[in-house]
């Protein structure tokens, strides 16, 4: 974190500092209390592990700021009038926190004139840093990479997946075949078009992220194609902002039933944060329970989820290309959806997949970057 202007503390009063920091100068406050859950003393942090030792409920519960100044290093010390700790903080921890890396800052939304071959990476390279960085550095910013060149042989993701994150099982187990099946569990494992989905909605975690790897693909058709959800999500907020409303405030079921799971969860289709940044899209034709409520809001939701579809739907959006043998592809399963198209039940398909856990990916993104460029604080 680099400024030109050097901070100082404009005032004191007991319970507050303000501030004035950073290149704008602009002054901002923090609460006595905050001061001093940033000490780092020897008492208050363990010095191996970096990790906090200090008990909150142990402070005495007013705390009185008795002086707070500068050193030439820009370190602020902090006196307590109550139990008189002496806490030294750096003050360029207070505007934000540097430890929360917000996923969402990175996100650069993209639609069809996207190459494919911009996010894709060659199997036999990712050994090499600058590889696997581009990788995850694609990942991170686009949700979406194609890896090519591996071998087109069953179980080849358990040594694809350490590369991007780790495994979470799904319903069947870690590793998932998709190939025709005459009566399928999950329409996946037909020969039918799937349209544009995110995987398990109806999951709690729902599966951060998804690879499928190609392992035969003689089929006339069964073409996979991509549409980043955010993207649309955008297109929508800013042409229908009532249906925007609408699929951001609804929340809706997604169930699966089987033999052996009954799984839902609710949710809203287009999920934000607090600061309105979008976070999650969940949507999925096929597990998407009827919808329930007040008629004029049910109406407003089928509207909006209609407007949505069409979205996807829409070329303008779709990246396509046909998964030859020993390519896969990886997709952040909270952002890009995925399909692919219909294929003759007799052809040679066969598919498998994997879902990660959803925060492995950003913070492998963050350690490969780290390394990289030595910049800790990545703020795109
Ligand atoms: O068959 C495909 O290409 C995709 C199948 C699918 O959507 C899935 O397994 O999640
Ligand atoms: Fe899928
Ligand atoms: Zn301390």
């Amino acid at each position: 974190m680099t400024s030109t202007v050097l901070p100082r503390v404009l005032s004191i009063s007991s319970d507050k500092l303000l501030i004035a920091s950073g290149a704008d100068g602009a002054p901002y406050m923090i609460a006595a209390q905050t001061l001093r859950h940033a000490c780092t003393c020897g008492d208050c942090i363990d010095e191996k592990s970096g990790q906090r030792r200090s008990d909150v409920s142990r402070w005495p519960p007013k705390l009185t700021i008795a002086s707070a100044k500068f050193d030439p290093s820009d370190l602020l010390h902090v006196r307590f009038k109550e139990d008189s700790h002496r806490t030294t903080v750096n003050i360029g921890d207070f505007k934000t926190d540097p430890f929360f890396n917000s996923a969402s800052a990175r996100n650069e939304l993209w639609d069809a004139s996207l190459d494919p071959e911009a996010v894709t990476v060659s199997w036999q390279r990712l050994n090499e840093p600058l590889e696997h960085h581009a990788l995850l550095e694609r990942l991170a910013h686009f949700g979406f990479a194609i890896v090519s060149g591996c071998p087109a042989q069953p179980g080849f993701i358990t040594r694809l997946a350490p590369y991007v994150g780790r495994i979470k099982e799904s319903r069947v187990g870690p590793l998932f075949d998709v190939r025709f099946d005459p009566s399928p569990s999950n329409l996946a494992f037909s020969a039918d078009e799937l349209f544009l989905h995110t995987d398990n909605p109806y999951r709690n975690p729902v599966p951060g992220w998804q690879i499928l790897h190609c392992i035969v693909n003689t089929s006339q058709g069964g073409d996979s194609y991509v549409v980043d959800g955010f993207a649309c999500a955008d297109h929508l907020k800013r042409n229908y902002p009532e249906y925007y409303a609408s699929l951001t405030e609804t929340l809706v079921t997604f169930a699966f039933r089987s033999t052996d799971a009954h799984f839902s969860s609710r949710r809203p289709v287009i999920a934000l944060d607090d600061d309105g940044h979008l976070v999650q899209v969940s949507f999925n034709d096929r597990s998407l329970r009827p919808v329930l409520g007040a008629v004029g809001e049910v109406e407003r939701f089928y509207a909006a989820y209609r407007r949505y579809r069409r979205l996807l739907a829409d070329p303008a959006y779709q990246v396509r290309f046909k998964l030859q043998p020993g390519q896969a592809f990886i997709v952040n399963n909270f952002r890009v959806l995925h399909a692919r198209g219909a294929f003759p039940a007799t052809a040679a398909r066969h598919l498998q997949g994997a879902y990660l856990d959803s925060d492995w990916v950003n913070s492998n993104f963050l350690v490969a970057h780290h390394k990289h460029t030595g910049d800790h604080g990545y703020v795109a």
